[in-house]
């Protein structure tokens, strides 16, 4: 294993990689590769004391936790089902933001099959959350693991209802569907490694002051 003693930070290519670069740049690291245009999952930036290492969206908080990087962005819904064990979360960066919701196909009479204490079958990627949301509203339902497209559940008779995030309401609206319930308002947090905020603050102190410094 090669020996790098700087600060590796653990982000997702696609809405988050976008949305970071900004605040890298405020923080004055500049990503010397695009993860869009390489297959390279360890991208070197302009300082050599820091790196960024490509991870699904999903992976992110486990990198962390157990140090493989010292800090990380992630969404709050990743953090939700990661449960956050081995990680301090201190900064929403406001980005990427978007609505955890449940959502039925059109005409579908959502309240009136939960008021009946009917049971409701849900496909979701996002288990924990959805468990929680349901058990509180006493709501009984058999939650269908999905690792995507969850929009299509609904449309294949798999599922009566999805919960999955929503932003603009495009992908819904093409498939017919309607958010009927918000379950938890969802933004990227910066994440960062118990033992690395104790070893090398004093290297990871000052860019979490330039992110919390350039958000708007
Ligand atoms: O794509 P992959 O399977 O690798 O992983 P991922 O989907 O978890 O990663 P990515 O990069 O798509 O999302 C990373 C993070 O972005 C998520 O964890 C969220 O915190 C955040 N985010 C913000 C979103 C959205 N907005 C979003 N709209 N993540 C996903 N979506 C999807 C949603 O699941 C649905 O399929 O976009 C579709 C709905 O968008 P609208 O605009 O049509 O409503
Ligand atoms: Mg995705």
């Amino acid at each position: 294993m090669s020996v790098f003693d700087g600060i590796t930070i653990a982000l997702s290519k696609g809405r988050i990689f976008e949305d970071t670069k900004p605040l890298l740049k405020a923080a004055g690291i500049i990503p010397l590769v695009d993860p869009e245009h390489s297959r390279e999952l360890i991208l070197p930036t302009n300082n050599p004391r820091v790196r960024l290492v490509i991870v699904r969206a999903s992976d992110v908080p486990t990198y962390v936790q157990y140090g493989a990087a010292d800090i990380g962005i992630a969404g709050k819904d990743v953090l939700i089902e990661h449960g956050g064990d081995g990680l301090y979360q201190p900064l929403d960066l406001n980005i990427a933001r978007c609505r955890l919701m449940v959502a039925v196909p059109k005409g579908f009479d959502y309240q009136g099959t939960i008021k009946r204490g009917a049971r409701l079958k849900v496909a979701t990627k996002y288990m924990l959350s959805a468990q929680q949301h349901f058990a509180n509203k006493g709501v009984h339902v058999d939650l269908i693991k999905l690792y995507g497209s969850m929009e299509l559940a609904p449309l294949t008779g798999l599922a009566d209802a999805i919960v999955d995030l929503v932003s603009s309401g495009n992908t819904l609206k093409a498939n017919n569907l309607e958010a009927v319930e918000e379950i938890v308002p969802i933004s990227a947090r910066l994440i960062i490694n118990v033992a690395s905020w104790k070893l090398k603050r004093d290297s990871i102190e000052p860019i979490m002051n330039n992110f919390a410094g350039s958000l708007s």
